[in-house]
């Protein structure tokens, strides 16, 4: 293809607050098809709706406030991505507050879908921002998440979430009084060699290519020992099963609960984690601790086909609509999703624009300690990306 096609999905909450600014940096970078030549700025698809594509600009309508209305509307999604886009920005949706009979989450749905197998989230800190919470060494780290797996709905197709049936139990009837209800909640924890070995191997490729090429299994195998214990058991696999390549590669293992307790006291100790699905999710928000906020931690969603960016934070109801959202993860996924796709180069432009404004301009969002809007921190990032251009 001679163009970059980006589909947007802003969602909703703050996801549609700074998934505008993700798509200004990748238009900024004039993405480069084929290395040399620049072409038209990527196409968008900023409109993408149930029945396809609306010709007026408006935000892809998902989550539960709209699931009644758009019932069609996941699959209509995934065969817009799949046959016109070459890669995805998401933002956040909300979770219904109520349970609605049918309703899936639509990003847990297009990881599934899309076999958006890896999601890799790296941690670190720029120093001098103030960015970093009081107390802590800086970390630089990337957290490497299963994201197909783990606990999963069985018989649900495109569904990961706990599964909440309630089941009641009716217990012995005891001698006068009527017989006791009890609820029960369970859910089914799967976890897959196929899957394990396969974000293995992405987490062995991560950290290959860093400096220190040092990879941390993070499991709770000694009382999970069937489903964490496979897990375990197939990522150390990796390297037998790839003729010596990641030899280089140093492995550790750190209990779930332990690597927390550590990565808050020495974050250094950490270069790549590789984690289950559950555990890499809340291993992640907690690692946005060390570096001040949740709105500057970015991700992809990638698979053999696809990839998706995502800013690693949900939907902020506390803060969306008052114009004050961080964009700066959104803008870093649109970073590290050009730079998973080889455009390295204004990857580069991006991220040195961003740091160049958390550091030395020190233009923060209030997440950070500022008092900086949404549209301040873009406008300035942008600035500098054009900077680089002259
Ligand atoms: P959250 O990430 O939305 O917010 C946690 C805290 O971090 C809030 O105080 C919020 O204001 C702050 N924050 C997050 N992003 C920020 C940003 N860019 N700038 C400034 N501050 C930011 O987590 P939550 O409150 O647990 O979840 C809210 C909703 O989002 C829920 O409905 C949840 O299900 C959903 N969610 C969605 C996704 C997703 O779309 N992938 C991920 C996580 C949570
Ligand atoms: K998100
Ligand atoms: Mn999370």
């Amino acid at each position: 293809r001679k163009s970059l096609t980006v589909g947007l999905i802003p969602a909703d909450g703050i996801g549609r607050e700074v998934i505008p600014s993700a798509k200004d940096a990748i238009i900024a970078v004039k993405v480069r098809a084929a290395g040399t030549q620049i072409h038209r700025p990527p196409c968008w698809m900023g409109n993408i709706h149930a029945d396809g594509i609306c010709p007026s600009p408006r935000y892809c309508p998902v989550g539960p406030t709209v699931f009644h209305k758009f019932r069609v509307f996941h699959a209509a999604l995934y065969r817009t991505l799949k046959e016109e886009c070459d890669c995805a920005l998401f933002g956040s949706v909300s979770s219904p507050s109520r349970k609605v009979a049918g309703y899936s989450s639509p990003i847990v749905a297009l990881r599934k879908e899309l076999d958006l197998y890896a999601n890799i989230r790296p941690v670190f800190s720029v120093a001098g921002t103030g960015a970093e919470a009081p107390r802590t060494r800086p970390a630089d780290l990337i957290v490497v998440r299963e994201n197909t797996e783990c606990l999963v709905r069985i018989h649900t197709r495109h569904c990961f979430s706990v599964q909440q049936t309630r089941l009641y139990s009716t217990l012995k009837r005891r001698t006068s009084s009527k017989p006791k209800k009890e609820k029960e909640a369970r859910a089914t924890r799967l976890i897959t060699e196929r899957a394990s070995s396969r974000i293995g191997k992405i987490a062995f490729e991560l950290a290959k290519a860093r400096p220190r090429k040092l990879l941390t299994i993070i499991h709770k195998s000694n009382v999970l020992s069937v489903t964490d214990g496979l897990f375990r058991e197939s990522v150390r696999a990796v390297p037998a099963l790839s003729n010596g390549k990641f030899d280089d590669v140093t492995i550790e293992e750190q209990l779930v609960d332990s690597a927390v307790y550590r990565l808050f006291r020495e974050p250094e100790i950490f270069d790549v984690m590789v984690a289950p699905n559950l555990y890499g999710d809340i291993i992640s928000d907690a690692a946005a601790a060390l570096v001040g906020s949740l709105g500057v931690i970015p991700s992809i969603n990638a698979g053999d086909d696809f990839v998706m960016g995502e800013p690693v934070h949900g939907s902020a109801p506390d803060i969306a609509g008052k114009g004050i959202a961080n964009p700066v993860a959104s803008i870093r996924s649109a970073a590290l999703m050009l730079r998973h796709l080889g455009y390295a180069s204004p990857a580069d432009k991006i991220d040195k624009a961003v740091n160049d404004t958390l550091a030395p301009a020190k233009l923060l969002t209030p997440d950070l300690g500022g008092t900086a809007s949404t549209t301040e921190v873009t406008e300035h990032i942008m600035g500098l990306i054009k900077e680089q251009y002259k």
